[in-house]
This record gives structure tokens, sequence and C-alpha cells, in this order.
């Protein structure tokens, strides 16, 4: 099933930084897309929730050197 969920990210503080959640974002497999805003700190993903999950989007974002917050 589709969903879309808000994810809380530390520590972006230019448009670099939301590129980077971009596409670290949408390397996981089961992403369908994403906004990422710099000015609300914020991740809008929608995913295919047999093939990913919360945790493991806050994981590339923690990969990506940010810290999705809980
Ligand atoms: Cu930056």
């Amino acid at each position: 099933m589709q969903r879309t969920i808000t994810i809380g990210i530390d520590g972006m503080t230019c448009q670099g930084c939301v590129g980077s959640v971009q596409r670290a974002l949408e390397r996981v497999p089961g992403v369908l897309g994403t906004t990422v805003s710099l000015a609300s700190g914020e991740a809008e993903v929608s995913f295919e929730d047999s093939q990913t999950s919360r945790a493991a989007l806050a994981q590339a974002i923690s990969d990506a050197g940010f810290d999705p917050r809980p």
C-alpha cells in the first residue's frame, strides 16, 4: 500500500543539504516521491510500505549526515 509520511530533519542549512536529503531518500527502494523543505525542516515522502518503512527512511537520512527527528 502506498503511504505518505512527514519526517522532521535537523541539520539542513542550505539548498545543498536539501538536495542531499532528497537524493538519499530517492535512492531507497520503494520510494515513489519526496519533497524536502528547508523552511519547515521536513521531508514529505511517499513510499510503497511493502518495500520500505519510516525506520529505513530515517536511516537513509542519518546515513546522509542529517538528523531525523523521532
Ligand atoms: Cu547545506
